[in-house]
């Protein structure tokens, strides 16, 4: 009775990690051997260390005063709503054995980095049972998805395993299903996972007899997996209400992001930001042999040699040291004047921005860069793309404008360029509006620059104009060309 009451009225439904189970056993031949005072503290310790964040002396910090137990306990009492006494009473320790949940109570953010999390960035996940209520198809489409909501926030990929010990075991059950935390039938608790660890960690269960939906009917799966998947990955609950992992289900429209900037932050606290992946890519000929489950993607084989001397850009801009390089599906980094060039597929580095990119610009003090594409575009900071694509119309072009060729943000000045046919437009940041008097001739104000421009970006006060595989350079000040490169010098050739 105390242990349901336990779970249930302040946690909704247990969620056992792999540790509490294992935990209980140990506990109750302890009891056996020792006496029941030194048991009873040991026990403490153990919970509050697990719970409470209490911090464990083996970390090298001082030695831990009585007082800070005594803190604690007084916590976790205020929790469970015990007369706040400080002390290990009877109705405190009785509460400690309660075999309860294994996501801590109060909060995660312990600096000894006790939370559960995964030491690794690559993360297999199997689909061992189905739902009768969708075909299957949908409910790996559903469950990728919802693993992407959080790979796409954090350095963490997820690889589909068809092994009984993948990391992330996803079943659908009812009643007992083979763990110690059966269902309950139709309503009450929808699904569990269990917290980062081996075996059973991470594992997560859905109750088969709920009924589960790709849309508004019953339970939503994209949804509800992306919150179990949030737990699976060492995430507890919180406190604000537009979070995922805020513990009440609500309809919301799934087609956005469903993320609020905390659980980005508290799953970026447990893995780091989403990386340049970049940086960390092979070259793309040895890509297949580090990672033999790309070889089903549709990574091309074979790229175009990036010196062959007719190479052209469909967009190239600043960020601050780097210069970003685009063609088709692929992504150049160059850093600095290293040689080192890092590439990939676009998509690597921004989700749901695939090829031919038309322009490309920064705002270096915002960190921001704008992709254009059509009559759409999307602004990028580091490699995070934000919200959805936006319309070119709202930057104050007309109608007749159905695609851009060229974009560069001049820095001193602080307009933007955009070049359009044989006409270009000035766009004043500042005041987020277009220029007056423009569009004006390509030709007119800048002498010796062809209108099929490709590419366009400011570096050391210079425009540089990308046409083909040619690069002008263009001293503004002077209104002239100053130079004539090869675009595939821009790539270190
Ligand atoms: N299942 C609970 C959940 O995942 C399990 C649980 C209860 C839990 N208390 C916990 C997990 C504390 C970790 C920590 O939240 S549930 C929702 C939501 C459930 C609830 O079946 O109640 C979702 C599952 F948020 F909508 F209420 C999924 Cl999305
Ligand atoms: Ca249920
Ligand atoms: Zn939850």
């Amino acid at each position: 009775m105390q242990q349901v009451r336990a779970c249930a009225a302040f946690l909704l439904l247990c969620v056992v990690s792999s540790s509490a189970v294992s935990k209980t056993k140990q506990e109750n031949t302890k009891e056996d051997s020792k006496d029941a005072g030194q048991s009873d503290l040991s026990l403490a310790t153990e919970y509050l260390e697990q719970f409470y964040s209490l911090e464990d002396e083996s970390a090298g910090r001082p030695k831990r005063s009585s007082d800070s137990i005594g803190t604690k306990v007084k916590e976790m009492q205020r929790f469970f709503r015990l007369s706040e006494t400080g002390s290990l009473d009877n109705e405190t320790i009785e509460v400690m054995k309660t075999p309860r949940c294994g996501i801590p109570d109060v909060h995660n953010y312990s600096p000894s980095g006790q939370q559960a999390r995964w030491h690794k960035s690559v993360i297999s996940y199997s689909i061992g049972s189905y739902t009768h209520d969708l075909p299957a198809s949908t409910v790996d489409h559903l469950i990728d998805s919802a693993l992407k909501v959080w790979s796409s926030v954090s350095p963490l990929s997820f690889v589909r395993s068809y092994s009984q010990n993948a990391d992330i075991r996803v079943q659908f059950g009812a009643y007992a299903h083979g763990d110690f935390v059966p269902f309950d039938g139709p309503g009450g608790t929808l699904a569990h996972a269990y917290s980062p660890g081996e075996g059973i960690g991470g594992d997560t269960h859905f109750d088969d007899d709920e009924t589960w939906s790709a849309g508004f009917q019953g339970f939503n799966l994209y949804l509800v997996a992306a919150h179990e998947f949030g737990h699976a990955l060492g995430l507890s609950h919180s406190r604000y209400e537009g979070s995922l992992m805020y513990p009440t289900y609500r309809k919301r429209n799934t087609a956005g992001n469903i993320l609020s900037s905390e659980d980005v932050a508290k799953i970026q606290a447990l893995y780091g930001p989403r990386r340049n992946l970049l940086y960390y890519f092979p070259r793309y000929d040895r890509r297949s042999l580090f990672y033999p489950w790309m070889l089903n993607s549709d990574v091309p084989q074979t790229r175009k040699e990036k010196c062959d001397p007719d190479l052209s850009f469909d967009a190239v801009t600043t960020l601050g040291q780097d210069v970003l390089l685009l063609k088709d599906r692929y992504l150049w980094i160059r850093h600095g004047q290293l040689p080192d060039i890092k590439e990939g597929l676009i998509n690597n580095f921004m989700p749901r921005i695939y090829s031919n990119i038309d322009a490309a610009y920064s705002l270096p003090r915002r960190k921001f860069t704008y992709l254009f594409k059509g009559s759409k575009y999307w602004t990028i900071k580091g490699p995070q793309v934000k919200g959805s694509p936006k319309s070119i119309y709202n930057l104050g072009f007309s109608h007749q404008v159905k695609q851009i060729d060229a974009a560069v943000h001049r820095n001193e000045a602080g307009n933007t360029l955009f070049f359009i046919k044989d006409l270009y437009w000035s766009y004043n940041e500042t005041a987020r509006a277009m220029e007056e008097f423009y569009p004006r001739n390509i030709t007119d104000d800048f002498p010796g620059i062809s209108t099929k421009i490709d590419a366009a970006v400011e570096k050391n006060g210079f425009l540089y104009f990308f046409s083909g595989s040619e690069v002008c350079k263009y001293d503004y000040k002077q209104k002239k060309v100053t130079g004539i490169e090869k675009a595939n010098t821009w790539l270190g050739c």
